[in-house]
């Protein structure tokens, strides 16, 4: 089994003498002011939870877009700070973006166009030609501090997801010596869906600069040998799971993300776990009822709204539970810009309000609505106190809160509801599966949850626990690290 120091020793033993350097859009930890007080922040990001606990253990540096309003007030002439900040670990390099680059490149870009083109939600993308010009020029600022980081050293630069698809190919091209990996934390889609890009051409092309391209599942990385087999001229190779264009060969393979089991495990063991349970079930009213949990990133693709169709079903189907089951759905709102995240935010709070309207009596409600940011302890605290969680993505990579909510059950107890369209649901098949497209049937999915006796619930997580033990976020990044090094990455 992978552990810190299993990890630790690889990377000294395989990139011995070599810089580490993660790069992704999103920080790790945000500075912010809360009045004039600077505060760190921990920001929702599935990614950043994930990578935080692999570049605790092998140091080396994060390179990131610099997004809160006290970032520049910490940094040093290199715009860098060590993190994390109670027990600094390793460097986070900031880099600066201007509002309309950032409007550009995060917002128009990568999150109006790439996300719901490779989610394919129903909601559509939206492609404008202002828009890919800032995202090429911010890959392009990336690149030039990568390779202002690596100088003239030997370097393994490993970057992260949809918003630097570009970044790969510049870097080769400034220094043909530095090793290149990325992981594209997303879903990649079927050819059709991608070809409405009218830049698919220069995408491909720039995640073909890399000498290793991770998926999380086998699925994404068929998608992908599809996609460039009929968009550009490139020869793959379906049995070793390669592709060449000109000289540059492209390795693609799938690496499932996790989470730091051990220590979330631990963790939930606590006392403070336990005395924050106390306190948000006072702060929420609740007493013995038992608890449903939703707990996302508020967004069009994590189906939310599918959720409280199924909940007001379920109350409509099976009345006696009224009283008896609360559902809390907590989480954040993100990418508040974008007129998509706000209609989402619109039609969740409405729907809210009218599955607690029409169920409600004397002081129960069937939901409790939090929308804030949370503290990594009540999000401890909440999912120790469930009785079932529910994830029904309608598209997701993987879902890290799925494996969060199985790695927190140390008692071995609690249900999961998950959608099969997540790439976590090919690992966590003891889960109730559930289309939550249809309504009926999630609706009794939250009954057998519900009603699931103890031993069953115990059998299920027994067996879903050993497996994010064993495929935990050390394991996650000594493959991706074995991988690398297996290769033939000269050129
Ligand atoms: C992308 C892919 C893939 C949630 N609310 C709060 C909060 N969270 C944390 C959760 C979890 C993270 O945010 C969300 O992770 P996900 O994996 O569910 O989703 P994305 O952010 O969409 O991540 C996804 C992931 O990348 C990794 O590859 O799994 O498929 O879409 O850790 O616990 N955290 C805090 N406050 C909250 O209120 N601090």
């Amino acid at each position: 089994m992978w552990t810190k120091e299993s990890l630790r020793q690889l990377v000294e033993e395989k990139l011995r003498g070599y810089l580490f350097i993660v790069v992704s859009n999103r920080e790790p930890y945000i500075h912010t002011f809360s009045g004039r007080e600077i505060q760190c922040q921990v920001p929702a990001s599935g990614l950043t939870v994930a990578l935080d606990p692999v570049m605790q253990c092998c140091g080396g540096t994060w390179i990131a877009h610099g997004s809160g309003n006290a970032d520049a007030d910490v940094v040093d002439k290199k715009n860098k700070v060590m993190v994390p900040p109670q027990a600094p670990q390793y460097a986070l390099r900031r880099i600066w973006l201007s509002k309309e680059d950032e409007d550009g490149y995060y917002y128009r870009f990568s999150n109006e166009a790439l996300w719901p083109l490779c989610h394919i939600a129903y909601t559509a993308p939206f492609f404008e030609e202002s828009a890919w010009n800032t995202y090429r020029k911010v890959n392009q600022l990336f690149a030039d501090n990568v390779l202002d980081e690596v100088g003239d050293r030997e370097a393994f630069v490993f970057v992260q997801d949809y918003h630097l698809a570009l970044l790969p190919r510049m870097i080769k091209e400034g220094n043909a010596s530095i090793k290149v990996a990325q992981f594209w934390h997303i879903p990649w889609p079927n050819p059709e869906a991608f070809r409405v890009c009218p830049w698919q051409e220069e995408i491909l092309d720039g995640l073909l600069g890399n000498d290793l391209l991770g998926f999380h599942i086998l699925y994404h990385c068929h998608n992908f040998l599809d996609t460039v087999d009929k968009t550009i001229e490139a020869k793959s190779d379906r049995e070793r799971y390669e592709v060449t264009r000109g000289a540059k060969k492209t390795v693609v393979r799938s690496f499932p993300i996790s989470v730091d089991f051990e220590t979330i495990s631990r963790e939930a063991q606590s006392e403070k776990v336990a005395a924050e349970i106390d306190r948000l079930k006072g702060e929420l009213g609740i007493s013995d009822e038992l608890i449903g949990l939703g707990l996302d990133r508020f967004d069009y693709t994590k189906g939310i709204p599918n959720r409280l169709r199924a909940i007001d079903q379920f109350f409509v189907k099976y009345p006696e539970w009224k009283g008896k089951v609360v559902f809390v759905q907590a989480g954040v709102p993100s990418r508040v810009h974008i007129t998509a995240y706000k209609r989402i935010n619109e039609e969740i709070e409405s729907l809210v309000e009218e599955v607690n309207w029409k169920h409600a009596a004397r002081y129960w409600k069937p939901v409790i609505f939090i929308d804030e940011h949370l503290s990594p302890l009540s999000l401890m605290a909440l999912r120790r106190m469930a009785h079932f969680a529910v994830v029904s993505a309608l598209h997701d990579g993987m879902n890290l809160v799925a494996k969060e909510f199985v790695a927190s059950r140390f008692d071995e107890d609690g249900v999961l509801v998950l959608s099969p369209f997540t790439g976590a649901s090919r690992e966590l098949t003891d889960a109730v599966m559930v289309n939550p497209y249809a309504t009926d049937h999630f609706a009794e999915a939250i009954r057998k949850a519900v009603e699931m006796p103890k031993e069953e619930r115990q059998r299920r997580m027994r067996k879903m626990r050993e497996v994010v033990s064993n495929n935990n976020i050390f394991k996650w990044a000594a493959d991706i690290i074995s991988e690398l090094v297996k290769l033939d990455i000269g050129g």
